[in-house]
């Protein structure tokens, strides 16, 4: 059985990879590393309203500076559902989710895939350029759900994840299961022991 797929995207610098070592590992990275592509696993331990589940996840961290590289819809058509991640404080990282949106829909056969709009960095609010109104906005043009979070801070990070997979969980229940490419779990299932495998990270989450 495979691991429920998660794939976060957005512009350069908007704490993609800060996001996703927070919610993986539980560390923050200050310093700017720019990604090329990392991949991490956790399973979570999710109540469904039947029950614990433990649900193996696999997050894709992508490139936020290789905006054009064709390598990108080579794997974006498996997600089981996006991250689209901005900057509170940069309007252009905003502004990007649009192409990126598109990118998605353009590529994924399924134009209902949950997506999560995420405004990051929200402990800068001296510097705020993005209201929280126009991130609700942007997510309710894309038909997903909107939070603002801080990696740094640590807040909203488990909240953003697990909102997202409640999600992917609900609509796959609701299409009678196993949609997708990358697969989910159908009601009653169990996850195979083999999917919660330890945590692989290539050079991601390194406190440099
Ligand atoms: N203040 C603040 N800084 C953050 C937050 N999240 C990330 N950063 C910082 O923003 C910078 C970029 O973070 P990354 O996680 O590397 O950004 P990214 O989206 O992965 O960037 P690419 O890999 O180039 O696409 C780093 O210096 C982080 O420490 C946050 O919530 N608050
Ligand atoms: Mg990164």
């Amino acid at each position: 059985m495979s691991a429920v797929k998660l794939i976060v995207m957005g512009a350069g610098g908007v704490g993609k990879s800060a996001l996703s070592c927070r919610y993986t590992q539980g560390t923050w990275v200050e310093k700017y590393d720019p990604t090329i592509e990392d991949q991490y696993t956790k399973t979570v331990e999710l109540d469904t309203g039947s029950g614990m589940r433990a649900v193996p996840l696999e997050i894709l961290d992508t490139a936020g500076q290789d905006e054009y590289s064709p390598l990108r819809e080579t794997f974006m058509h498996t997600g089981d559902g996006f991250l689209l991640v901005y900057s509170i404080t940069d309007d252009d990282t905003y502004e990007a989710l649009e192409s990126i949106h598109q990118q998605i829909l353009r590529v994924h056969q399924n134009p209902a895939v949950p997506m999560l709009v995420i405004g990051n960095k929200s402990d800068l609010e001296d510097d705020r350029a993005v209201q929280s109104s126009e991130g609700q906005q942007l997510a309710k043009k894309f038909n997903a759900q909107f939070m603002e979070i801080s990696a740094k801070k640590n807040e909203g990070v488990n909240e953003a994840f697990e909102t997202l997979l409640r999600s992917i969980l609900s609509a796959d229940a609701g299409a009678g299961g196993g949609g997708g490419d990358g697969g989910v779990l159908g009601a009653g299932q169990q996850p195979a022991a083999a999917a919660a495998a330890p945590t692989k990270k290539k050079k991601g989450c390194a406190i440099l």
